[in-house]
């Protein structure tokens, strides 16, 4: 994959359908004067779903595309017929993504296998038909609902890859080429720093029973928790993995240092990085003298032992393919040790996504002369309601005098003509005893 096209990162607003409104009508017939009520329900507006696919790579389809709305209910009509649902809106994304709140930053999911479905926004439902409105007091309302708003938020999207071992190290210290030669990618090598941009991924045959899938990273540097060098940005590709193999160029002038940077800064990025086990391993030993490296081994092995989660310092040559297979067995060790503790990717985790029921009531004084409430029940009330018609109307006031309104704008200075805003309605403010 080329590297513009990798994007691990996106917001995006999305919406569900409102629902339908209900219908008005009579019934009518030649010959039958009077009919009675038959005006149908509206229908539900679609959800917005999101479905994880292991065919799709990244989320660069969030780059242009922000927006997304799944389709409205239709309103109901007459002869009790009920309005069509709104068709879902289906939102591919890939395997590995977290969706979160934009605004509050909370985890709302988290699809780490393969279809994974989450309903991020419900549709709203249909209003009612004044069918439904006929009771025994009156026989022929004309009164009918308006369909709830959909749900809408803002989320994010990011995307974390899902690798069984992860490879960590300064730029140049031979991360890629490791890759290439155990795994079938072809990722780019060339001796500057930084000539990774994007994270690549390899699956790795170890034997004929154990795969495993490699991540190789951007090159990190001292400061990438403060935006140095590339910064952090893909350190959440290395969250999921389960292992590390920490690679330092072993003609470095001071591996300990070497060492030291990339721990730092796991741990300045998140400590629970470091609870993950790592093999610690110097690279290029092809153009190193024996006596060096065993020099380098030792005092590395010495300095690591402090630490609980290095398990191992090996020294191998990724370019002349020295020491690979010990690595690559050396590691399945590792894993295999692992899986019999248990210690597993995580879960696909999904909470459902909830309006706040019971944020409160308020009333606020935009500016000379404009109010506005809010408050999720009451909109919610509010919002079904046809204020067009007198039916409406009257529910409309019975709703604003069950809820105080009327005296809690006037506590703020509201005189006869103020224009308040409620939801979707807007109303003049208006007490007879002004007058
Ligand atoms: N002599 C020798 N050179 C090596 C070895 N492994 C890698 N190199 C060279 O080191 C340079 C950097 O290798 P890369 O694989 O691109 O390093 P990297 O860690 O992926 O670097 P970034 O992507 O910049 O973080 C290249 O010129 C490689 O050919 C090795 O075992 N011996
Ligand atoms: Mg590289």
């Amino acid at each position: 994959m080329t590297e513009k096209l990798f994007i691990d990162y996106a917001k995006i607003m999305i919406e569900a359908g409102k629902g339908g409104d209900g219908c008005s009508s009579f019934h009518r017939e030649k010959f039958v004067p009077k009919g009675g009520p038959d005006g149908g329900n509206g229908g539900r507006g679609g959800n917005i779903i999101f479905v994880s696919d292991k065919k799709i790579k990244t989320l660069i389809d969030f780059k242009y595309k922000r927006k997304f709305k799944a389709q409205n209910g239709s309103n109901g009509m007459k002869s009790n017929k009920t309005g069509a649902s709104g068709e879902d809106l289906i939102i591919k994304v890939p395997v590995g993504v977290v969706i979160k709140n934009a605004e509050t930053g909370e985890v709302l999911a988290d699809l780490v296998t393969d279809n994974a479905l989450f309903i991020a926004a419900c549709g709203g439902r249909g209003g009612r038909g004044n069918a439904m409105f006929k009771s025994s007091t009156n026989r022929s309302p004309d009164y009918c609902e308006r369909g709830e708003i959909g749900e809408k938020l803002e989320v994010i999207l990011e995307l974390k890859l899902l690798a069984d071992i992860a490879i960590i190290g300064l730029p140049n210290a031979g991360k890629s080429t490791l890759l290439s030669i155990i795994s079938a990618a072809r990722p780019k090598i060339a001796d500057y720093p930084f000539t990774t941009l994007v994270p690549n991924l390899g699956v790795v045959k170890i034997d004929d029973e154990l795969a495993l899938t490699f991540a190789d990273i951007p090159g990190l540097i001292e400061n990438a928790h403060n935006g140095a060098g590339l910064g952090t940005r893909f350190l959440r590709h290395i969250e999921r993995a389960n292992f590390f193999v920490h690679l330092i160029d072993a003609n470095s002038d001071n591996v300990i240092k070497d060492f030291d940077v990339i721990y730092n800064e796991l741990k300045l990025y998140n400590e629970k990085l470091l609870k993950k086990k790592q093999i610690v391993v110097l690279n290029k030993i092809d153009c190193i003298i024996e006596k060096d490296l065993t020099a380098k081994k030792k005092s590395l092995k010495k300095y690591c032992a402090k630490y609980d989660n290095i398990v191992d310092v090996l020294a191998i040559s990724a370019a002349a393919k020295i020491n690979i297979s010990e690595l690559l067995f050396r590691i399945k060790d590792e894993y295999l040790k692992l899986e019999k503790e248990n210690v597993k990717i995580e879960d696909t985790i999904i909470k459902e996504y909830k309006f706040e029921e019971e944020e409160p009531i308020k009333v606020k004084k935009l500016g000379d002369g404009f109010f506005e409430i809010t408050g999720t029940q009451i909109l919610k009330a509010i919002n079904r309601i046809n204020i067009n018609t007198d039916d409406g109307l009257t529910k409309f006031n019975r709703i604003l005098e069950k809820y105080n309104i009327n005296y809690l704008l006037k506590k703020l200075g509201a005189v006869n003509g103020d224009i308040v805003y409620i939801g979707e309605q807007q109303f003049d403010y208006y007490d007879a005893e002004q007058i």
